[in-house]
């Protein structure tokens, strides 16, 4: 057993850690258009459990009708929130926390590792990410658009001030940290929106990062189980479609 969860410990499992008798419950969207797929942010929790053995179970929302009860949990009904026996989690940054504190595989006790790991975690979240989101804007929902072709040029440059300290790490590290933390889960995850993108391939170690990241088996089964129910669910009819 794990005393920090009283769960059986099951890492390194080679089966999906989605169980619908688990603690742990994980809401997702259960359709989104083929742009987002594989890229919704519950993937996040979902790799997490993974890595850690931790069983979740999913419950799975309508993106197009959001229940009501949801926006008690997730202010904004966006995905993803997690529970927890009676405690409710939402921002996936969050859910990776609560994760980590029910095991050291994803967040270690030691106090000088831990500190890192969760500084990292937080640039992920607020330093790195935010200019990637703009850039999938700019590059994809704005694309065409005039504004967005201004935009462009200041925004790689600025990106590239983002990715540049993160170059020099992982030029002499495997991870962030000594070994994959939910840091190297949140970083891996945000730099995906540059996946296509020259900005990524330019930076080799991040590019090398980011693949080694998505070649582990626990992102492997994470993302099977999130398209696996998008293949389950049709797509909803749009309204005067
Ligand atoms: N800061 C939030 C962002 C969550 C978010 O943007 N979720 C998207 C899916 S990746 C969503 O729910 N979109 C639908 C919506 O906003 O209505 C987090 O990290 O959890």
């Amino acid at each position: 057993m794990d005393p920090a969860t009283n769960l059986p410990k099951r890492t390194h499992s080679r089966v999906s850690m989605l169980d619908p008798a688990a603690q742990i419950e994980i809401v997702a969207f259960e359709w989104v258009p083929d742009f987002a797929q594989g890229h919704v942010r519950d993937l996040r929790p979902r790799w997490a459990c993974e890595e850690a053995g931790l069983p979740y179970r999913e419950r799975l929302i309508s993106v197009m009708d959001k229940p009501a009860w949801y926006f008690d949990e997730q202010p904004w009904g966006q995905v993803p929130a997690l529970r927890h026996g009676d405690l409710h989690v939402f921002e996936s940054g969050a859910t990776l926390l609560h994760l980590g504190e029910k095991s050291e595989t994803l967040l270690p006790r030691d106090a000088a590792r831990r500190s890192e790991a969760i500084s990292w975690l937080f640039a992920a979240f607020n330093t790195v990410e935010p200019p990637l989101m703009e850039y999938g804007n700019v590059t994809l929902f704005a694309a065409g658009e005039e504004w967005a072709k201004l935009r462009l040029p200041s925004l790689e440059a600025f990106i590239r001030t983002r990715l540049a300290p993160l170059e020099r790490r992982l030029a002499t590290s495997e991870w962030l940290g000594e070994a994959l933390t939910i840091a190297d889960i949140a970083m891996v995850s945000a730099l995906r929106a540059l996946e296509d993108s020259d900005l990524l391939a330019e930076h080799s170690a991040t590019f090398a990062y980011v693949e080694r990241g998505k070649a582990r088996p626990a992102f492997q089964r994470a993302i099977a189980d999130q398209l696996a129910a998008f293949a389950r669910h049709p797509q909803p009819q749009m309204e005067g479609a």
